[in-house]
């Protein structure tokens, strides 16, 4: 008998949430207790998308919006088919950022709409849980200085925030990200559990207009 499928679990957030170190935990709890897991993250700069991705976020060269937005789907493109063959040969995805960054970041500029930004994800697999890491701007503060990358700016991830807050949907989860890392990740432990179960026989679907 064939095994079950792995779950597509994603994580969301704006820079700074705690969403790497989140994923990583996951993975190390769920491999330890037999369920395979692998960390997967966008941007993936080790593509040759991904290169030139990382050149823009280092401010390295410069790039139209429309452009550099079609390249951040196209990476996630350029990996569709081993997500899908991972989750069919029972392997969960734990995503750190994924679609919804995408349009939640490149919607932040002037002159780009949630809708323009959407349309290139429509058909990529679509996750079985988001989890949008939400932190307060408080405890953000208290992480330290933004880095030097693109988009890190208060007033640019105040921006992102609230396009997250419009592209959720009732299924996603909003977490309360200040909380110490230990609570946080029993907390998502407790979902990834319930999703796992739930998501049992049903097929992998697409994301939709
Ligand atoms: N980002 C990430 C986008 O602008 N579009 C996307 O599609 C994705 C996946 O890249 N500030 C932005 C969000 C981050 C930056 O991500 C780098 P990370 O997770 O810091 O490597």
């Amino acid at each position: 008998m064939m095994g079950r499928r792995g779950v597509l679990f994603v994580f969301e957030g704006c820079d700074r949430a705690g969403k790497t170190t989140q994923c990583r935990m996951l993975v190390d709890a769920l491999c330890k207790r037999g369920i395979p897991a692998e960390y997967m993250n966008f941007p993936d700069r080790s593509t040759a998308i991904g290169k030139i991705i990382n050149d823009y976020l280092l401010k390295k060269v410069e790039l139209p919006d429309k452009a550099v937005h079609l390249l951040f789907s196209a990476n996630r493109w350029e990996l569709e088919p081993v997500i899908k063959n991972k989750l069919a040969s029972g392997v969960s995805l734990i995503v750190d950022r994924y679609s919804y960054s995408g349009v939640a970041f490149s919607a932040a500029k002037k002159g780009m709409d949630l809708k323009w930004c959407w349309n290139p994800e429509i058909g990529l697999p679509e996750p079985d849980a988001v989890l949008l890491l939400n932190l307060t701007e408080e405890v953000s503060a208290k992480r330290g200085d933004f880095g030097l990358e693109r988009y890190e700016a208060t007033d640019f991830q105040r921006k992102v925030k609230s396009n997250f807050m419009d592209l959720k949907d009732s299924l996603w989860k909003i977490i309360d990200a200040d909380k110490p890392v230990e609570n946080l990740h029993v907390e998502i432990l407790d979902i990834f559990n319930s999703v796992y179960e739930s998501s049992a026989g049903k097929p992998i679907t697409v994301l939709k207009a």
